[in-house]
């Protein structure tokens, strides 16, 4: 076969899928929900165009929206220096993920870790699902998570989504003002049965929208035995025929053999630390969470957004009272907090 019968029969192939990917762009536009048909053909689009696809529709949809900085002089960090955000920024770019060289307050982290132990959380995997307290000696399953909605009957947790500081990370990576499209805590528990892909525990990429960026904040030490982020560094960007393959492989769990074979070794990062570490990712980049074997892990995860075009945002009531921090947040820059309505 020619080259060029070659590439008008991928081009007759793929038309279909930019085609409901321009159709569910226009209805998002218009403030319809996301059809689920244009978010499948944009995963699709992504491993066939090893992501040129989602940065272009990202692009599309959020380049009138650049990023203005705040002011960051109130925030859980204090006064942070100016040049902090935009080099974690470039670190990103450059790895697909960054450590901040802060950690949260202690105070935070202890009363997030009480508010985890003494709250119900969601859990699920194999045969079992329901809600109840965390137990860490007798956990039904690999991971117990609090939804956003509970999420936001903490106040520091409040305070953790209305940071400017920590929002200017993600509009600094992005380039544009954030959406935040996700908030939720979990525990990883030490547990051996069921199946670990549930649990985000085998290689994988995420893709509910186009373009964002994660947060993630450990409230509980993570060592070795604590299952670790692991991230494989410059998966983010890094495009070569066998990274093309392991894309097409589409929205799927992958074997740490292939990650390796397409990455190399060195490239696996495990991140570890002390109770407070925060770290941004990139996880359009390949990661995973180690299972547990020592002990539990406790993480407060938000991912921003430059859209919320992709798959379904499901709308989170926001509780009253706010906190100062988050109402004045939202006050200044209401699209980034869209998902959270009073
Ligand atoms: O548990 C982990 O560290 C992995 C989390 C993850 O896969 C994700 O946030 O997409």
């Amino acid at each position: 076969m020619s080259e060029r019968t070659s590439w008008s029969q991928s081009a007759n192939e793929l038309y279909p899928h930019i085609r409901a990917v321009a159709a569910g762009m226009l209805a998002h536009m218009r403030g319809e929900p996301n059809p689920p048909e244009a978010y499948q053909s944009m995963i699709i689009l992504h491993g066939q165009t090893q992501g040129r696809s989602t940065r272009l529709i990202s692009t599309l949809l959020s380049a009138h929206r650049p990023y203005v900085q705040g002011s960051m002089k109130s925030g859980i960090f204090g006064d942070v220096p100016s040049d902090l955000a935009p080099s974690i920024a470039k670190e990103v770019r450059e790895t697909g993920f960054a450590m901040l060289p802060m950690k949260l307050p202690q105070p935070m982290i202890d009363r997030l870790t009480d508010f985890a132990r003494t709250n119900e959380a969601n859990f699920k995997g194999g045969d079992v699902e329901g809600r109840g307290l965390f137990d860490a000696a007798t956990p039904r399953a690999r991971i117990y998570s609090f939804p956003a909605r509970d999420c936001l009957r903490s106040p520091d947790i409040q305070d953790v989504l209305g940071d400017e500081f920590l929002l200017s990370l993600a509009g600094r990576y992005l380039g544009v003002t954030p959406i935040v499209d996700l908030l939720t805590m979990w525990w990883s528990a030490v547990f051996e049965e069921g199946n670990a892909s549930e649990a985000a525990q085998l290689f994988h990429f995420d893709m509910d929208k186009p373009r964002w960026l994660k947060l993630f904040i450990y409230l509980t030490d993570v060592d070795e035995s604590a299952g670790p982020h692991v991230y494989v560094e410059r998966s983010h960007r890094l495009r070569n025929d066998k990274v093309g393959s392991l894309l097409r492989r589409g929205y799927t769990r992958i074997p740490d053999a292939d990650i390796v074979d397409a990455y190399g070794a060195d490239s696996l990062r495990s991140i570890g630390g002390p109770a407070g570490t925060i770290f941004v990712a990139d996880t359009i980049g390949f990661h995973k969470g180690l299972p547990p074997t020592g002990r539990e892990r406790l993480v407060l995860q938000l991912s921003y957004a430059t859209t919320l075009f992709g798959g379904a945002s499901t709308p989170v009531p926001m509780p009253s009272p706010v906190t100062p921090t988050l109402a004045a947040a939202m006050k200044r820059r209401p699209k980034t907090y869209a998902l959270f309505r009073g």
